[in-house]
């Protein structure tokens, strides 16, 4: 079988072909599903800061403008939705956690990830890191919109894609696990879409 380019998927343990870059009890989409918990902010770029806080010796905060001056990397991946939706070869620009983590010191090993809205997902810190996790401000090439996430949403691929916080605004480090929203009503803690971790106890 002739394997095509390594295109369209971050994962380098995983195989080009398609139908092996589908995990379980998920269909492939075309278009681009918008998943909110209530109201959708109005985010403006110029109050928009990033803060990183909790277990470091001084929090740190980038303003818009400071963000954008950080170095970008382009991203293409593949999402997955706990609600079974797949889309594949999606196109993202955005900041790498482990530029903002650059020079910082933390015992954490956990994140909770806040948003405007009040939206909160929880997640180890080992996952955010080695480049398996961004800050994105574009995708497929424009700003982000505003339902999906913009100015900046977080961007965890390798997780069921309600652990990528659309409105971020800040990165608490936590040396305990603390459950964010889904994960306080009954999603999994830590949802790996390729062992089906959906709910509690799968
Ligand atoms: N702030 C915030 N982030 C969020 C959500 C939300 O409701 N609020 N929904 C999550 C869920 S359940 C999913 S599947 C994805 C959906 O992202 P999309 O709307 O860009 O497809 O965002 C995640 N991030
Ligand atoms: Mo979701």
């Amino acid at each position: 079988m002739e394997v095509p380019a390594t295109r369209g998927f971050t994962g380098r343990r995983r195989p080009a072909d398609p139908e092996a870059r589908i995990p379980p009890g998920q269909h492939v989409v075309a278009d681009f599903p918008v998943l909110t918990a209530g109201a959708t902010p109005q985010v403006r770029p110029e109050t928009w800061t990033l803060t990183l806080s909790g277990e470091i010796d001084e929090s740190v905060t980038w303003t818009w403008g400071e963000f954008l001056e950080l170095p970008n990397e382009d991203v293409t991946c593949d999402i997955h939705c706990v609600t079974s939706w797949s889309k594949l070869g999606t196109g993202w620009r955005g900041v790498a956690i482990d530029t903002l983590l650059e020079g910082v010191d933390t015992a954490a090993d956990f994140v909770l990830a806040h948003c405007d809205g009040g939206y909160t997902t929880n997640l180890p810190l080992e996952d955010l890191t080695d480049g398996r996790a961004w800050i994105a401000h574009e995708y497929e090439g424009s700003p982000l919109s505003t339902d999906h996430g913009g100015p900046a949403r977080l961007l965890v691929p390798h997780l069921y894609f309600w652990k990528s916080a659309k409105w971020i605004r800040g990165l608490q480090l936590l040396a305990e696990d603390q459950p964010g929203f889904w994960e306080s009503n009954g999603y999994h803690d830590y949802g790996d879409p390729w062992l089906e971790q959906r709910y509690q106890g799968d």
